[in-house]
């Protein structure tokens, strides 16, 4: 009796040598964005930045987390009086005033992923909802993938006692699955900010056959509920991309808004990371920037085909408590001696 199973019964040995799967992809870091800055400044700023990126022949430009915007659930709107939360969703996409991005994108011949806050027409019930967005647009202007943040961090009620609020579990309801699509010569899967430091993100794009992530963020530094972790915020950051790359054998782009914005300092750091889990490319500053990397999409198969390969390796029926709960259960405790 074979205790092995079939994936195993497949013949085994080195790597073949395969042409490359060249792309050339860039990281677009934004400084801040003010709270009345206009989207039409905003889109001009990352205008500028895809041109810089296409004169370097890049071929995909990752932009941050709600990167039409300031970063708006830092406020309690009814505290707030001259704040239209509407006014930070955009209803359309392309919009009238996204729809330049798309035209010089396709002018360019260049690729991008963005993100920003999705207010949806209304359902059957007459319900119109909000999501933190992210979209993958292909080099003809067309829009291949949508996705929709699905771990929300922060909380949904007014906390007076920290310094800024963090509201996204009241401005947005969460999306629920972590789709992947062919294009740019490989397959490609997005996730958001908080997304990143779960690694059910991405085995779950992993196991969706991603081979590359775009992934954008806004990361205060100040975190409220532990400041001991303020320090540690590039390390962790860094941290979990870099384990999500090498665990699942795939490109991790992760780009920041980065700076000051409206007195919040936000982390910056925003990276190519490759299969390996090494970081292949870095920003320097914390304002506008842009950092490329030609990145092999073959080279996700070094990892994918050997140490993780996923269907002969992987143990799935021992990690049914993964979907079976959300929180962990302890064993009972030790009786009193
Ligand atoms: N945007 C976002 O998800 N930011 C969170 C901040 C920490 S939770 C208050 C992050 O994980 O970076």
């Amino acid at each position: 009796m074979s205790l092995i199973d079939d994936a195993d019964a497949a013949a085994s040995g080195p790597l073949s040598e395969s042409g490359g799967r060249w792309l050339r992809v860039a990281a677009a870091q934004l400084g801040g964005v003010a709270r009345h800055e206009p989207r039409s400044s905003v889109v001009d700023r990352l205008i500028a930045m895809m041109r810089q990126a296409a004169s370097a022949d890049v071929e995909l430009i990752v932009f941050p987390e709600l990167a039409l915007t300031t970063f708006f659930p830092r406020w309690y709107v009814e505290g707030e009086p001259d704040l239209d939360l509407d006014w930070f969703y955009e209803s359309e996409m392309p919009g009238p005033d996204t729809q330049p991005l798309f035209d010089e994108a396709k002018a360019l011949g260049i690729g991008f992923c963005l993100g920003y806050a999705e207010l949806t027409p209304p359902d059957e019930d007459g319900r119109r909802h909000r999501y933190n967005t992210q979209i993958l647009v292909e080099r003809d202007g067309t829009i291949v993938g949508k996705y929709r943040k699905v771990h929300l961090p922060g909380h949904r009620e007014h906390e007076p006692w920290r310094e800024f609020q963090h509201l996204e579990r009241r401005y947005f309801e969460p999306g629920d699955d972590f789709p992947t699509w062919r294009a740019f010569g490989g397959v490609v899967g997005m996730a958001i900010c908080n997304d990143r430091r779960w690694p059910e993100t991405y085995r779950a794009l992993a196991l969706g056959g991603a081979e590359l992530i775009l992934i954008g963020y806004n990361t205060p530094i100040h975190y409220a509920p532990d400041p001991s972790q303020n320090a540690l915020q590039s390390f962790h950051s860094h941290l979990v991309m870099q384990a999500g790359a090498y665990q699942n054998g795939a490109f991790v782009v992760g780009v920041a808004k980065g700076g000051t914005e409206e007195g919040v300092e936000s982390l910056a750091d925003s990276c190519i990371i490759a299969p390996s889990g090494r970081i292949i490319a870095l920003t320097a500053h914390t304002g506008d920037e842009v950092a490329f990397a030609d990145i092999d999409l073959e080279l996700c198969r070094n990892y994918k085909e050997t140490l993780f390969q996923f269907d002969r390796y992987r143990r799935p029926e021992a990690y049914g408590v993964l979907t079976e709960r959300r929180g962990p259960v302890s064993p009972p405790p030790l009786p009193e001696t």
